[in-house]
């Protein structure tokens, strides 16, 4: 066993986002990235969503939610996410610009973290229809009541062939 992994899984739900490039294609590989990180199952994955940017410009997005188990820590998670968003071609030339990938830890387990490089639960993910529709999908006992509603106005339609078996 790795000294830096966990005796016991952590349930985490990961946000995916993509609008620049091969969207279908990024979301796909992100999803195998992650299995393939040690101490980590992708347990499921959410449909695709293809949605209006919030909050942010450039072509629309496509979206989804991925649940998995981990060993890992919240901080080492995330620095294995962000590896990936830069494998995928990530740039960050400022807030909210449009990218390649994007990875958000949106809730690890039941812990609320609030370090200078993290915050969980994701500090807007009750603000957006792209994080809380595919999370509804999976567990909808984590979207508090009421919060689709509220974002019921944000542009956002559910792909009809987000089939993830292939890859
Ligand atoms: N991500 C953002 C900002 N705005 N809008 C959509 N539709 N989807 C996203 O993933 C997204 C966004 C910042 O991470
Ligand atoms: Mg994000
Ligand atoms: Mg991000």
């Amino acid at each position: 066993m790795q000294a830096s992994l966990a005796d016991a899984p952590t349930l985490v739900w990961i946000g995916l986002g993509a609008n620049l490039g091969e969207r279908d294609a990024a979301l796909r590989q992100a999803v195998q990235a992650i299995a393939a990180l040690p101490g980590t199952q992708v347990l499921r994955v959410s449909s695709l969503y293809r949605s209006a940017p919030v909050d942010a410009g450039g072509p629309d997005y496509l979206n989804a939610v991925a649940e998995i188990a981990t060993r890992h820590d919240a901080h080492a998670l995330l620095a294995a996410l962000q590896a990936i968003e830069h494998g995928a071609g990530r740039e960050r030339p400022y807030r909210n610009a449009p990218r390649t990938l994007d990875l958000d830890i949106l809730l690890y387990g039941e812990q609320c973290i609030t370090t200078l490089a993290l915050t969980v639960p994701h500090p807007r993910m009750h603000e957006r229809a792209f994080v809380l529709q595919p999370l509804a999908e999976l567990v909808p006992g984590r979207v508090p009541p009421g919060a689709l509603h509220a974002v019921a106005a944000q542009a956002i339609t559910r792909c009809q062939d987000s089939g993830w078996v292939d890859g």
